[in-house]
């Protein structure tokens, strides 16, 4: 019966699978599990402050599974991007004008954001923390920023 290709073809896919599910239910690390969506949607709004290289807030707080929406108003005369590399997010933030990035905040932890275009002297400096913590699920724990709270239709 081994003889036939198409057997162990499907043996092998059939082997693929179970030591599949095998390692997703007893050893895959949880910090590589998928986050279940939370059903909100937490919308930002944000500035680039002018000639300061700041983001207005520089800390943001949201709940694992969170559909993010940041309304980023850049104003200055010039260029700035976004940049939050762990959910591969890289914008470009045009001058004098809002842009807006939406994403589903799939991973806990703490990370880095930047401006991704070379834009002057503060340039290096023009960094944040986006915090993905189950802590930030209650709406008035939003840390000293604006943050509106919708529930997803
Ligand atoms: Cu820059």
């Amino acid at each position: 019966m081994w003889e036939n290709k198409f057997i162990r073809i499907l043996a092998f896919g059939g082997f693929l699978l179970v030591t599949g599910i095998i390692y997703q239910e007893f050893y895959r690390p949880p910090e590589l599990a998928p986050v279940a969506a939370s059903g909100r949607t937490v919308e930002i709004h944000m500035r680039v402050l002018e000639n300061e290289w700041a983001w207005e807030p520089a800390e943001l707080r949201v709940a694992p599974g969170d559909r993010v929406v940041l309304h980023i108003f850049n104003e200055d005369a010039y260029d700035h991007g976004f940049a939050l590399e762990v959910f591969g997010i890289n914008k470009r933030l045009f001058p004098k004008r809002e842009t807006t990035i939406e994403f589903l905040a799939s991973k806990e932890g703490a990370f880095n954001f930047y401006c991704s275009v070379p834009c002057g002297e503060g340039h290096y400096r023009q960094t944040g923390k986006f915090i993905v913590t189950p802590g930030a699920l209650e709406a008035g724990d939003a840390s000293a920023m604006p943050v509106e709270l919708s529930p997803v239709e």
